[in-house]
């Protein structure tokens, strides 16, 4: 395991408790400390990489910052460790069921407490890692469907907050088993990426919410953007590909970019907007804009379709 230096926060009253906790940990570790509940629950917004937790802090209660870290999707995936003089199991068993990491009693041994501080931190990193993998797809490094899923109700409601429509763009590249079969699949992802990074540089100001939907298919999420303004994005990002010829589209191979004249590259697109309400669903606006996707591809590909 390699240690990297990490954001400790020590939330602890008892001077001579903190003295020990800089001593075994400050060498290794970036200690901020809280001495009561109050200042933890300022500080554990600046997002530490672990919270090191008394129970007893004078008139307020450790337990209660674990309480509200663990209700707040920001903060709840910080592991927590409980750090204590207390012994009673009713403090033990509160402590593990609002989901502290561990629980080490004082006076506890120093090589046990760097050890464990190690640990959760370690698996901790490796579970964001997972996590951000998870929701990005590995070609493009644009979110995927998982990613979708979990911002859909966030998008729907920055949109529903502003009282605007939530729009949405579907974009799927024409004939572009063409391209695999011709040039060979590696041109192909080439390609893709560079769509990918088109979409990005055309939609300069919303790339929150790009999403690689699967093969050559990828979606736009718009919260806040009228009906008329996603139509007129789509139709530069139409352009925008219809510009590209393959030559253009750089590949690893060839860092200048393929020698070879061919296929054009075009996208088909569809456009749907919806008004944020109680009784629409968030997807249907995703299903709206596939509906317009394929009356694209039926009027011929390269080309926008709408639908309200
Ligand atoms: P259409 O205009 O109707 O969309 O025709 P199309 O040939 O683009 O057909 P479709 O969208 O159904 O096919 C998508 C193709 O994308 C199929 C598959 O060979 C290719 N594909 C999917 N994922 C990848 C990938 O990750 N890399 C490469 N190189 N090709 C992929
Ligand atoms: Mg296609």
């Amino acid at each position: 395991m390699i240690f990297e230096r990490s954001h400790i926060l020590a939330v602890e009253d008892e001077p001579g408790s903190l003295r020990r906790l800089a001593e075994i940990l400050g060498a290794d570790h970036d200690l901020t400390i809280a001495t009561n509940a109050d200042d933890a629950l300022k500080l554990v917004a600046n997002k530490p990489d672990l919270v090191l937790l008394d129970l007893y802090l004078g008139e307020t209660r450790g337990i209660d910052v674990l309480i509200s870290m663990k209700t707040d999707p920001e903060l709840q995936d910080i592991p927590v460790l409980c750090v204590t003089s207390s012994t009673v199991t009713e403090d033990i068993e509160e402590a593990f069921r609002f989901g502290a990491v561990d629980y080490i009693t004082k006076p506890y041994n120093a090589i046990i407490l760097r050890s464990k501080v190690n640990t959760f931190l370690d698996l901790s990193r490796k579970t964001a890692l997972l996590k951000a993998q998870a929701h990005t797809d590995a070609l493009t490094g644009l979110g995927n469907r998982r990613q979708l899923e979990q911002q859909l109700p966030l998008c729907w409601q920055q949109a529903a907050d502003i009282a605007r429509p939530l729009s949405a763009i579907m974009v799927d590249l024409d004939n572009f088993k063409g391209v695999n079969d011709y040039y060979g699949h590696p041109v192909g992802d080439a390609t893709i990426r560079y769509i990918a990074t088109t979409l990005t540089e055309c939609a300069a100001d919303h790339t929150d919410y790009i999403y690689r939907m699967g093969g050559d298919e990828f979606l736009l999420l718009l919260p806040g953007m009228e009906y008329t303004q996603a139509l007129a994005l789509a139709e530069n990002i139409r352009a925008a590909v219809e510009a590209t010829s393959l030559d253009m589209v750089p590949t690893e191979a060839n860092e200048g970019g393929l020698r070879i004249s061919g296929i054009d590259i075009t996208v088909s697109l569809g456009v749907a907007s919806t008004m944020t309400a109680s009784n629409v669903s968030p997807q249907r606006v995703i299903e709206s804009a596939d509906d317009a996707l394929y009356q694209a591809k039926e009027a011929g590909r390269n080309c926008v379709r709408p639908r309200g």
